[in-house]
């Protein structure tokens, strides 16, 4: 016998998301560029849309020429949707939708934009209307610094209408039947998890309290700062150009005599910490470091000076403190002061 236990999260956003737009057979463009968009590439494929995958090299951001190309090409508007992932999580890698939104804008091509903001809503710059953006979508458990649990989906007026014509099988995902309900006050459809909807609820007051652009500054120092280490280290970025450094996580290239798995294993039996491991084709290469959500500049750097023990002990040559000194000497000029306490 086998208990199967439910958790909606990004993977039940994400098709949410699909099932109310699209029909089965349609045409989506999908941009493949590490584990997450290849398994939101997969459900896609299961869901039975025909999906034309753009593939890049992991470490690449989404290539936009391409993109360009298909939109180009097709005058009769077979494409009835664009899937991108912002931030590709596996990799580190942020894909820029404002030059999305241009093309679709350029070619006059009236695809639905839908965008997995999982690792980037609330911690890096998203502007759903200014980019056209049809469909957002996150989980309670990356940014919002909540517990796992919640998937949480925002569509705009021509997602809402999409869904008139949405052919796609859905029922504990279909909007109309949350719409139905929120119309009449507070009420759902089925069983809400409310624990975490009051967590939500606190969330967010952080969040107002410390300010999105405040927040989106504090990611962007972080992100700025675990680069350095990353670079004191000797070590390689997993992103390969500046355009798509990502603000919330940090793949690190290790040299190939070490297994990156040992790192993460190391981190959390030793040391308490909770890196990432390499996921799929960078299975063994790559550890990633996630910066992202409820985590100061001091924090990060508690954990810049673990990751230099780890990197010790599995035998790499890093003098302990240069990663935290290149980080620390980026931060002293840059963190601004408390504006509550000023
Ligand atoms: C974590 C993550 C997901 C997966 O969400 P689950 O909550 O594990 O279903 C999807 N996309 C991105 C970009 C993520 O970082
Ligand atoms: C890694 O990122 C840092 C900070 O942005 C940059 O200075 C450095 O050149 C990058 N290193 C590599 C090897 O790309
Ligand atoms: C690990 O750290 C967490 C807080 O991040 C703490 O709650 C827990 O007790 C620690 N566990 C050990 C074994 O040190
Ligand atoms: C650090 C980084 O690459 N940030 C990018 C995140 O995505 C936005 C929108 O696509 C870009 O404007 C940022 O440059």
């Amino acid at each position: 016998m086998y208990f199967l236990l439910f958790c909606i999260l990004g993977t039940g956003a994400w098709e949410s998301a699909l099932t109310n737009t699209l029909s089965p057979g349609d045409r989506i463009v999908s941009f493949l560029i590490g584990q997450f968009s290849l398994l939101w590439i997969d459900q896609q494929q299961r869901l039975k849309f025909n999906v034309d995958v753009v593939e890049s090299e992991w470490g690449q951001g989404a290539n936009l020429d391409v993109l360009a190309e298909k939109l180009a090409a097709d005058r009769t508007h077979t494409i009835k949707a664009i899937c991108i992932v912002h931030n590709e999580t596996a990799t580190g890698v942020t894909n820029n939708l404002a030059t999305v939104r241009k093309l679709l804008d350029h070619y006059g091509h009236p695809a639905l934009l839908l965008v997995d903001g999982v690792s980037s809503i609330c911690a890096l710059d998203f502007r759903m209307d200014e980019w056209g953006v049809d469909v957002a979508l996150t989980g309670s458990q990356k940014a919002l610094s909540l517990p796992t649990g919640i998937g949480i989906v925002c569509a705009s007026p021509k997602a809402l209408e999409a869904t008139k014509t949405a052919k796609s099988v859905r029922v504990f995902f279909d909007w109309n039947d949350y719409l139905k309900f929120y119309k009449l006050g507070t009420f759902w459809p089925y069983t809400p998890s409310i624990q975490l909807l009051y967590g939500l609820r606190a969330a967010l007051d952080l969040i107002f309290e410390e300010g999105l652009d405040n927040i989106i500054e504090r990611h962007s120092r972080l992100g700025k700062a675990t680069r350095l280490a990353v670079e004191a280290w000797g070590l390689k970025n997993c992103t390969q150009k500046e355009e798509w450094f990502s603000d919330t996580v940090t793949a690190v290239l290790v040299p190939p005599y070490i297994d990156s798995s040992e790192i993460v294993k190391r981190g959390w039996k030793r040391y308490n910490l909770s890196l990432g491991l390499g996921l799929n084709k960078v299975a063994g290469k790559v550890f990633r470091i996630g910066h992202l959500g409820n985590l100061n500049e001091l924090q990060l750097l508690g954990c810049l000076a673990g990751v230099e023990m780890i990197l010790k002990d599995v035998g790499y040559p890093v003098k302990l403190g240069s990663g935290v000194a290149a980080a620390s000497a980026y931060l002293q000029n840059n963190i601004p002061m408390i504006p509550s306490r000023i």
